[in-house]
């Protein structure tokens, strides 16, 4: 009787668009994250055919962006490979242009094959090689030209989902499908490059103005680091690309990092309330998130949801590429990490 009474109530108020919050709240454990993303893992080898059969059926120009979109199962035909973030392996062939545009995403690229290819950002360009890191800051023009003689890919990380749900996006087309280049090259890492910055005046901006993050740069400091400092028994040796004005995350929303498991390394278990893209550029390794094992190889892509417990091993020692939105949830004061015992 006073169940019937409950539900007549409870339609009288969804007809006013009114719901009753002890009702929907029902059995929901809110005593921690309930991350609905699954863990994922690409192979390289496997989506190489597709990405080159890809290249031989649209161009660059047609696509506008040529890119295999890598998509959680859990939101199937939503182009999302975490809660908030987009994932995708772009090509660009030899004599192609992916045109001119902007849009209020943030983009990263880390380079994953191919040598010969520039992206160009706000007039300055950059060549892009493997292992490179290059961030296109938020409503920054942009466009990808390959100059060489090999294809290139590189794997495409947008706040897209994010933007999405703020209901903030906006895109602009370039009257040209190539901007104009009005800085010579390497113009930004000389304004920043030396530990030093040019007097700009005013508060600074809030996405970096380095934009090209040299693998060559990374992977010597890395090394360094190692022959320097015990391993961090989770993170291995690990380093931020930071944005030299501040010293924050290199993105407003994306914080990118890459660490360098030694030999041998057995990672602990650990969880945060980020959710991870990783993406192994040299090496190979396993990771066990929660109970699931994946093997990941060179150039490999996988992914932990948020506050997933896992843990990284590499056998033969491996440099990993990871980017999550750690650097927005900082920013709003939900960041958590947990060292489980
Ligand atoms: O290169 O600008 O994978 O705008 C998706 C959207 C790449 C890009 C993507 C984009 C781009």
């Amino acid at each position: 009787m006073s169940g019937d009474k409950q539900a007549d109530f409870h339609k009288r108020l969804g007809a006013k668009n009114v719901g009753a919050l002890w009702v929907a709240r029902r059995g929901v454990d809110l005593t921690k994250p309930a991350a609905t993303g699954q863990p994922v893992h690409w192979a390289y080898e496997d989506l190489r055919p597709d990405i080159l059969e890809a290249g031989a059926i649209v161009t660059a120009e047609d696509a506008f962006r040529r890119v295999l979109v890598l998509e959680n199962p859990a939101w199937h035909g939503e182009m999302r490979v975490t809660n908030s973030l987009y994932a995708g392996i772009q090509l660009v062939r030899p004599g192609e242009t992916a045109p001119c545009h902007r849009h209020s995403q943030t983009a990263l690229r880390f380079v994953l094959e191919g040598s010969g290819a520039y992206t160009t950002v706000d007039g300055e360009r950059a060549l892009l090689s493997p292992g490179d890191f290059v961030v296109t800051p938020y409503w920054s023009w942009h466009d990808h030209i390959n100059e060489g003689i090999e294809d290139v890919t590189w794997l495409d990380v947008l706040d897209t989902p994010m933007v999405g749900f703020f209901d903030a996006v906006f895109r602009e087309f370039h009257n040209d499908v190539s901007q104009s280049i009005t800085k010579p090259d390497g113009y930004s890492p000389a304004r920043y490059g030396a530990n030093m910055a040019p007097d700009t005046g005013g508060n600074g901006g809030r996405a970096s103005p380095v934009f090209r993050y040299g693998f060559e740069e990374t992977r010597a400091a890395l090394m360094r680091l190692a022959e320097g400092q015990d391993a961090h028994p989770v993170h291995g040796h690990k380093l931020h690309y930071i944005n030299p004005t501040d010293g924050g995350a290199a993105t407003p929303t994306m914080d990118a990092a890459m660490r360098l498991l030694p030999k041998g390394f057995k990672g602990n278990d650990y969880r945060a309330t980020d959710g991870l893209v990783y993406c192994a550029i040299e090496g190979a390794g396993r990771t066990i998130i929660e109970d699931q094992v994946f093997e990941f190889a060179e150039r490999d892509v996988f992914v932990v949801p948020g506050w997933h417990r896992h843990r990284i091993d590499s056998p033969g020692g491996a440099l990993l590429f990871s980017v999550s939105d750690r650097a927005a949830q900082q920013k709003l004061g939900l960041w958590r990490e947990e060292f489980p015992a």
